[in-house]
């Protein structure tokens, strides 16, 4: 199955940069994004890009679900009932860290980051982890809007979503 696939070291030393496949048919595939309302101009920039990115790979607006969380603490939890309802083939977990004074940031950012793991290892679902950790709100800008020389990364992981659903139909 895995034959002809480059080696990930193979990759990496000929691009800094992710690339997608072209061909992604995504026709067939329902992509689950779970977002934040905390951060939320980031957050919908960030949904824009995966939309974006989905599009790209042919999946269609009916198998496009989008719910909201309060916060990122409560991904985890939201993907897990998302993956057991067996209704959508990948998950996109979408919120903004941003640092604050105190040591709340580091908390939540490993315990969602670990959430998000478990989910996918317990449930089989592909589950993407579109959260970004940022100092400041100039980092998560950058990497939430293609503007100034920003990159959206909400794009690639739309993509990624689909290529991770394709495999697991792929595969088992
Ligand atoms: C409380 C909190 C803080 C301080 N910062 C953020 C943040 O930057 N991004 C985010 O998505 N959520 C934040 N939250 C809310 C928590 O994720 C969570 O919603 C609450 O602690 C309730 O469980």
């Amino acid at each position: 199955f895995f034959s002809g696939v480059p080696s990930f070291a193979t990759k990496m030393a000929a691009e800094s940069e992710v690339s997608f496949s072209d061909d992604l048919d995504g026709s067939s595939i329902r992509i689950g994004v779970l977002r934040t309302r905390w951060n939320d101009v980031h957050v919908s920039n960030l949904v824009e890009g995966i939309k974006a990115g989905v599009r790209e790979c042919k999946v269609t607006e009916e198998n496009l679900f989008i719910k909201e969380v309060p916060g990122a603490y409560e991904l985890p939890y939201a993907a897990k009932l998302l993956a057991m309802s067996g209704t959508v083939d990948a998950i996109i977990c979408c919120g903004v860290l941003i640092k604050g004074d105190t040591l709340h940031f580091e908390y939540i950012s490993s315990a969602v980051t670990s959430g998000i793991m478990n989910v996918n290892l317990a449930t089989m679902t592909p589950v993407i982890y579109g959260v970004l950790n940022c100092i400041d709100e100039d980092q998560v800008r950058k990497r939430s809007s293609d503007l100034n020389g920003g990159h959206n990364h909400g794009v690639d992981w739309g993509k990624t979503a689909v290529e991770m659903a394709i495999l697991r139909r792929e595969a088992f």
